[in-house]
């Protein structure tokens, strides 16, 4: 059914040509995928794209995420992690012996970490070198645990708050060890709809300038899109092709991560018709026209905590091929209402993942794989790519 004649009754006639000759798929086409109304089709399309660059592979990490602060001087309406200031209740900043402690434990679990990745606010006070004490007391823990730390939007806040360039703060972090950026702080890039969520933050250009000094440093970043709230299609597929321009020029965001917006505890309302039953098809779509319109971007990350994992699992066959890991420690997504497992052990990961039926790869912060049967990748990516030539 799913052949060159039905994608034509579907209108996509085109899309369908590109997409199996390998072509980039332009605006409008991101468009019509967005309105197509066969989920399936589109799924089908994204699979194929997925298949073609990771066979049957789907990555996890063995990570801890660490929340040091929530107080932030960023008045993000859809957040529910942030407080203003450390009167309020529940505001809290971690000390460093917190911090270690949290490391350790994780480490003395049978996990072995290969990332450790910082979320935090942008706090009003904390100078840059008290980050810096905190990755060398991390590197003399472990010289060898890769650091994923900072948005472009903390990046922003440091070079603000010690009156220096945003590059000059890269090659501080750089210098103790940050080796990846996440992605956060994407939101939406539009820059009417930015102003109405999250005023406060760095805009979409300095978001994407700071992305692109870091890829020059050497270091990877990841990139977001924060989806479901007051945005259009049109302004979803206008971030993903901001996101894309910038890989052409930039080369160094390594994996794609759509959020979808969780609507507990925040000051972000939405109208009636947006909060409908049918998120879940919306998050798949997104998924797809996510792998389809960033051809130049490898990965696309199910992130288990904010989709919630039978969400994670479908969208493995919408193009995401990584489900992100053991987290041990999640505030934001919790906060606003996510109510997956507060982390993943090595086991349910891989469960999760043969169950939805792809074959796990544990890999590192950068990405690199750690399985040893990596050898065989080639050879099964064609196989699962012959049957997805539809
Ligand atoms: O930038 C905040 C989002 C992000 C809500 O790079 C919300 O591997 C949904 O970016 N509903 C931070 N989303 C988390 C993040 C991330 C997480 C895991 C892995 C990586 C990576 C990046 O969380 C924020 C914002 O877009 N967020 N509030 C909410 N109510």
């Amino acid at each position: 059914m799913l052949d060159a004649t039905y994608y034509a009754k579907l209108g996509l006639s085109s899309i369908y040509d590109k997409v199996f000759t390998a072509r980039r798929l332009s605006r409008e086409d991101g468009l019509a995928l967005f309105a197509c109304p066969d989920i399936a089709a589109l799924g089908a399309l994204a699979m194929h794209v997925r298949a073609r660059l990771h066979g049957d592979a789907v990555y996890y990490v063995v990570n801890r995420q660490i929340n040091y602060t929530n107080i932030c001087i960023n008045d993000c309406v859809f957040c529910a992690f942030r407080r203003n200031n450390a009167g309020e209740p529940g505001a809290f900043v971690l000390s460093r012996e917190d911090i270690l402690a949290r490391l350790r434990a994780a480490d003395q679990s049978p996990l072995r970490l290969d990332e450790l990745h910082f979320v935090g606010g942008c706090h009003p006070d904390l100078p840059l070198s008290w980050f810096e004490e905190v990755f060398h007391a991390v590197r003399k823990y472990n010289p060898l645990l890769p650091v994923k730390a900072f948005t472009p939007v903390e990046i922003a806040h440091f070079a603000q708050l010690e009156n220096m360039s945003t590059l000059e703060v890269l090659k501080r972090l750089q210098a103790v060890g940050l080796v990846m950026m996440p992605g956060g702080g994407a939101e939406i890039f539009d820059e009417a709809l930015r102003r109405q969520i999250c005023p406060r933050k760095a805009d979409a250009a300095t978001w994407l300038r700071i992305s692109a000094e870091a890829h020059s440093l050497g270091i990877k970043t990841n990139c977001t899109m924060l989806f479901g709230h007051l945005e259009t299609y049109a302004h979803r597929v206008d971030h993903l092709c901001r996101l894309r321009e910038q890989q052409d020029k930039s080369g160094g965001f390594t994996c794609f991560i759509p959020l979808p917006f969780l609507t507990e505890n925040n000051a972000l309302k939405l109208p009636e018709k947006k909060s409908a039953a049918c998120r879940g098809l919306d998050q798949l779509r997104t998924v797809a026209v996510s792998r389809l319109m960033l051809d130049n971007i490898s990965h696309i990350k199910a992130y288990w905590v904010m989709l919630g994992q039978k969400t994670a699992q479908t969208a493995l066959w919408f193009g995401a091929d990584d489900v992100d890991g053991t987290i041990i420690e999640e505030h934001i997504g919790r906060m606003a209402g996510a109510d997956s497992s507060r982390g993943l052990t090595i086991r349910e990961l891989e469960e999760m993942i043969r169950d939805s039926g792809f074959r796990p790869i544990r890999r590192n912060a950068v990405f690199e794989s750690l399985s040893p049967d990596m050898a065989n990748a080639p050879h099964v990516m064609g196989d699962m790519e012959a049957g997805y030539a539809l």
